[in-house]
């Protein structure tokens, strides 16, 4: 026992849980314990400039790391900042542990100076949420709120803390144990469902796993892949999940769902056994669900039970942790094939030929620089510098080019916005990630709508020394948005045109503190983008692509997901 106060209690607590930095910006309500940062703790303090940014931050250092991120802000704006943030958290399972400060507990209820209610406007985002009003609840409060985050589906917490009680003293001991009874994430799963799964596999004739973020989440990346070369499987993989399996492997048919692949979103329509892991079975992935896969059973993996038949029925159901589930389920696949082998000859050259016939594609420039350019050349030369790149990415049509032509072969590697769709992600997730990953090129594909709404953090990037290299693929509009208006809004463009002049990024960039680049033409584009790439300092790249642009092949929304449209059908076309 250690006489101290709350606020020393809570970076004690920190320094407990392994946490080696975090992201925040103070204010009244939380400088008690910014006072105890000045007192000395081991864990760096990251300076956002938004709180948004602080959690997209401690959201990137979470998926690039698999450790939970932590984001710390003042009571009122402070918290309504980080709303976004763990709404996003919540919906892309990302462990974070948002803590907050609250009003002396005297003056809540009161409207106070800042006041406002942090754990009520959370309530529906968190996994749970903590409002301490007694000091000598911090401890086991903090080993909670880490153990909460990260066990089974992880997710957001919130701790919200009195300012009085950062200030008043206790005995600190840091509890061994959570204390939470009603909290009991599996840890088993169910062995005849296993092997009823099994049987299901061996004797299918058109299985096809779908393979999601749960994947990653669960570091189960190597068991998936046990599965699908052991039981010969092949797989479709969600936006989330990119990573999870290497993205060159031959069994990898690549994203279904809006902006998937026709010949992603074949493989599983036209499927006779899905096998979802770690997945939900987004409405963007099946589109129209009385039309999904109409033809396949359902085996649903997750270690979520609420996930299990909530949008689509599942016919063998199998709770618990991935890890134990994969590797179990691949052991009795093998046994079961000593009896039985089915052909699936027929399924994997159908599979093969629709991927052959139904390629990513664009079509040639006639001048004006293409998105898809960018995007490939960028990978092709950040590969050629190192294996170690993260992704980033905003909300988009670039973020689904980035998904349909960036190559990720490990987990942890692409970092997205999937559920909630956040523009304004990319910048603060890939500063987070770079924090977690130091060694690693970490790299964010933006959209100009997208980079107006966080870009303030390359100043955070450039001065606490973590380059990231930013490539704005610049149409000069809300480009998503705009795509709906044309294809159906009859082309009535309310308002989604930024003009790719204002601001001027490199500019901007420049007054940030990083390196600023323009490019609008597919001559300069390789210097360029090597020049951002090599300068050593947080670079952009404002690359100027055609305006008109738009991204294929789509699933109209409410459409079923196997009446994808691809490109329209005429000019050259490049293939991936
Ligand atoms: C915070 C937020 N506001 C609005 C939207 C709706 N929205 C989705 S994509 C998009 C356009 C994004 O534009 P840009 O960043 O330029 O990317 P592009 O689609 O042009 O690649 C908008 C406004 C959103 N997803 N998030």
């Amino acid at each position: 026992m250690t006489r101290m106060l709350g606020s020393d209690a809570i970076l004690r607590a920190l320094e407990a849980e392994g946490v080696d930095v975090m992201f925040g910006i103070p204010g009244g309500a939380i400088l008690p314990t910014y006072d105890a940062i000045a007192r000395g703790t081991t864990v760096r303090h990251i300076l956002a400039r938004h709180e948004q940014g602080a959690g997209h931050m401690a959201e990137g250092y979470a998926r690039a790391s698999g450790r939970v991120g932590v984001a710390m802000a003042t009571s009122g704006p402070g918290a309504t900042n980080l709303v976004t943030p763990i709404a996003d958290a919540w919906m892309d399972s990302t462990p974070l542990v948002a803590i907050t400060g609250q009003v002396k507990s005297s003056l809540i209820g009161t409207d106070a100076f800042q006041e406002t209610d942090a754990t009520g406007i959370t309530m529906p985002i968190v996994k749970h949420s903590w409002l301490v009003q007694d000091v000598r609840e911090l401890p086991q409060v903090m080993k909670d709120a880490f153990h909460v985050a990260r066990t089974g589906r992880p997710g957001p917490v919130l701790v919200d803390v009195a300012k009085d009680v950062q200030e008043a003293e206790l005995d600190f001991s840091y509890p061994d144990e959570p204390d939470l009874p009603g909290w009991k994430p599996p840890t088993k799963v169910h062995e005849r469902q296993v092997r009823e799964a099994a049987k299901a596999i061996v004797e299918a004739r058109q299985p096809i796993v779908y393979a999601g973020g749960g994947v990653i989440n669960a570091e189960a990346s190597a068991e998936l892949l046990a599965l699908v070369e052991g039981a010969r499987v092949p797989a479709v993989v969600t936006l989330m999940g990119k990573g999870c399996l290497p993205d060159s492997h031959p069994l990898n048919y690549g994203a279904p769902g809006m902006h998937g692949s026709k010949y992603g979103n074949w493989a599983l329509n036209k499927s006779d056994l899905i096998i979802a892991v770690g997945t939900r079975f987004d409405d963007r992935v099946t589109g129209k669900v009385s039309a999904f896969a109409p033809g396949a059973k359902i085996i649903h993996f997750d270690i979520d039970a609420a996930e299990v038949g909530k949008i689509r029925e599942a016919d063998i159901p199998v709770v618990g942790p991935l890890k134990l589930a994969l590797s179990q389920l691949t052991r009795e696949v093998k046994a079961l094939e000593q009896e039985k082998v089915t052909d699936r000859t027929a399924w994997m050259a159908q599979l093969q030929e629709w991927r052959e016939l139904y390629p990513y594609k664009y079509r040639r420039s006639d001048g004006v620089l293409k998105p898809q350019t960018v995007i490939e050349l960028l990978r092709d030369l950040a590969a050629e510098r190192t294996e170690d790149v993260v992704w980033t990415t905003g909300v988009g049509q670039h973020q689904m080019w980035a998904m349909q032509y960036l190559q990720c072969e490990k987990p942890r590697t692409f970092i997205t916005s999937g559920g909630l769709g956040t523009m304004g992600y990319g910048v603060p997730a890939a500063v987070g990630a770079k924090a977690a990953r130091p060694d690693a090129t970490v790299i964010c594909v933006d959209g100009d709508g997208c980079f107006q709404m966080t870009n303030q953090e390359l100043a955070t990037a450039a001065l606490e020394g973590l380059p990231i290299v930013t490539v704005i693929i610049n149409n000069g509009w809300l480009g998503m948005v705009r795509q709906w208006q044309e294809m159906f809004y009859a082309e009535r463009f309310a308002h989604t045109h930024l003009t790719k002049q204002v601001p001027d990024y490199a500019q901007l960039a420049e007054a940030l503190g990083a390196a600023g680049f323009t490019v609008d033409n597919e001559d300069d584009l390789e210097s360029t983008l090597r020049a951002a790439l090599d300068c050593g300092r947080t670079a952009v790249v404002d690359a100027h692509v055609d305006p008109d642009e738009n991204c294929f092949p789509m699933v109209p929304a409410g459409a079923a997901s196997v009446d994808i449209i691809e490109l329209p059908d005429e000019g050259d076309v490049i293939p991936r």
